[in-house]
């Protein structure tokens, strides 16, 4: 089990927290998906590592909106 955090910004409402939550936990392997809006603190438990790409591409797909490293 694996557990990472990163930041994402731009969300600005709970229908982006939605937005991110669900493309995030449509991931392969993903398990648990937390969203804090106030920080755009983003936590992804999964079997094993996600790759960072993946979680780009995820929160792409979501909307408008930056992932970083946390
Ligand atoms: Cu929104």
């Amino acid at each position: 089990m694996s557990t990472t955090q990163y930041t994402v910004k731009g969300m600005t409402c709970g229908h982006c927290v939605h937005a991110v939550t669900e493309e995030v936990g449509a991931i392969d392997g993903v398990s648990d998906v937390k969203v804090d809006l106030g920080s755009g603190a983003l936590t992804v438990t999964s079997a094993t590592e996600v790759p960072f790409s993946a979680i780009e591409a995820a929160v792409d797909e979501a909307g408008d909106y930056t992932v970083s490293v946390a």
